[in-house]
């Protein structure tokens, strides 16, 4: 059995996805997410030009081998691009596999070391009333852990607030929490850390104070800080016993952390825009995170971060895998695959995709209780009606950016 074709496919039935359907000589076929959210396109040439043709005629079989040639030969690694293209291209090849051996990809991975996914949801509201109205909504969906983002009195608009009252993906309007928005340009946010490090404090007290004790709570920073706000804002949670306090400061300097840890007990997660186990080389060892927060889809696909996550086990450094909506359901589906397998796993990220969305991507997946579950179908689960993609060609999309009062840009 040989690689016969290898297909990129790009379709934005709620927001922009990327797939990579590869096809065998036998006529076995095998999906992977390769969307980076407002650089879908990069990946998609990357794919195209420079990674299709070099499948053709190989075997599928030899995943690890398949990983390392692309890798390396490529002279320059590593990078959010190259990572989501390799991704793709793993699991698809874990797909395959999957499916001739007639298994669901988690027994490949050694079987199901758990029942179910614990999972969190996003709750959100520009005040109090509306993000407790979020926080029930979520809780009747079954959620059993909940994110919570807050608006800042002062501040317009602010990353990690839903506007599902407005909700239409199609007039450029945001799909529920999904922060990047269709248009030409991207639209620009405020920000103030000062005045989110005070109001951030009293808006967890509230939701204790509303919801009890026993409910986990989580909370994005989304990279604004420095090392010692972060810090201060870690010490000023304490009393709200947060499940993980994430990506305090910007990605690129682990030292940062180091500080942060210094002065707070608050669990501390990161690595969303992380890309490989370089990147997590320090922080892991010097025991300075508590959750691995990488993407299967960008980070090198179940190869790689099962790598990354084998090496955080020694440090009882458990998964806790991002899965907001720009991680298609491909990309999903690989990541509870791996979560049930392992013997590390934290918790799984899960916004829920639009109706558009569950059509072009057909799911095994369950959610129930709060728990998500992969399914029993051979493979990763999920299959796509390229005939409904096609129906939704690419729409141009970005992420916003920041500025502070005076016109400075910050980290978004
Ligand atoms: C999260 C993330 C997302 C990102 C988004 C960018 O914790 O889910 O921070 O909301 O902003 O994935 O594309
Ligand atoms: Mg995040």
């Amino acid at each position: 059995m040989i690689i016969d074709r290898a297909d990129v496919i790009v379709t934005s039935p709620d927001r922009n996805f990327v797939t990579l359907k590869i096809t065998t000589s036998d006529g076995v076929t095998g999906l992977g997410d390769a969307t980076l959210n407002g650089r879908e396109l990069a990946v998609v040439a990357y794919l195209t030009e420079h990674v299709v043709p070099l499948l053709i005629g190989r075997d599928p079989a030899c995943i690890e081998d398949t990983w390392q040639f692309l890798y390396r030969s490529a002279y320059w690694r590593r990078g959010p691009v190259t990572m989501a293209a390799i991704a793709a291209v793993d699991v698809a090849l874990w797909d395959i596999k999957a499916k001739v051996a007639g298994l669901p990809l988690y027994q490949l991975l050694g079987g199901a070391s758990r029942t179910g996914l614990l999972t969190y949801g996003h709750a959100s509201g520009k005040d109090l009333e509306e993000l407790f109205d979020s926080v029930r909504d979520h809780q009747e969906q079954g959620y059993k852990a909940i994110r919570v983002q807050t608006g800042v009195p002062g501040l317009t608009s602010i990353y990690g607030i839903a506007s599902n009252a407005t909700f239409d993906a199609n007039s450029g309007v945001r799909y529920d929490h999904e922060p990047a928005q269709r248009g030409a340009l991207p639209n620009e946010e405020d920000w103030d850390t000062r005045s989110y490090l005070r109001h951030v404090p009293t808006v967890f007290e509230a939701v204790r104070n509303e919801f009890g004790p026993e409910i986990p709570l989580l909370h994005d920073g989304h990279h604004r800080m420095t090392p010692i706000q972060a810090a201060r804002l870690g010490k000023s949670l304490e009393p709200y016993d947060l499940f993980w306090l994430e990506d305090v400061t910007p990605a690129e300097n682990p030292e940062a952390l180091r500080l942060v840890r210094q002065h707070t007990t608050t669990p501390l997660a990161i690595g969303e825009i992380f890309n490989t186990v370089w990147d997590y080389q320090q922080i892991i060892r010097e025991q300075l995170i508590d959750y691995v927060r990488s993407a299967v889809t960008h980070t090198g696909g179940i190869t790689h971060l099962k790598r990354v996550l084998e090496y955080a086990s020694q440090y009882q450094i458990k998964s806790g895998m991002h899965g907001p909506t720009d991680i298609s359901p491909v990309g999903m589906a690989a990541a509870m695959h791996l979560g049930l397998a392992i013997h590390n796993f934290g918790i799984q990220e899960y916004m829920k995709h639009g109706a558009r969305t569950d059509e072009v991507f057909e799911q095994s997946f369950t959610f129930e209780g709060g728990m998500l579950h992969p399914g029993e179908k051979p493979g990763i689960g999920v299959e796509l009606n390229e005939q409904a993609a096609a129906a939704h060609p690419y729409a141009q999309a970005y992420l916003p950016y920041n500025r502070l009062a005076d016109g400075t840009v910050h980290d978004w």
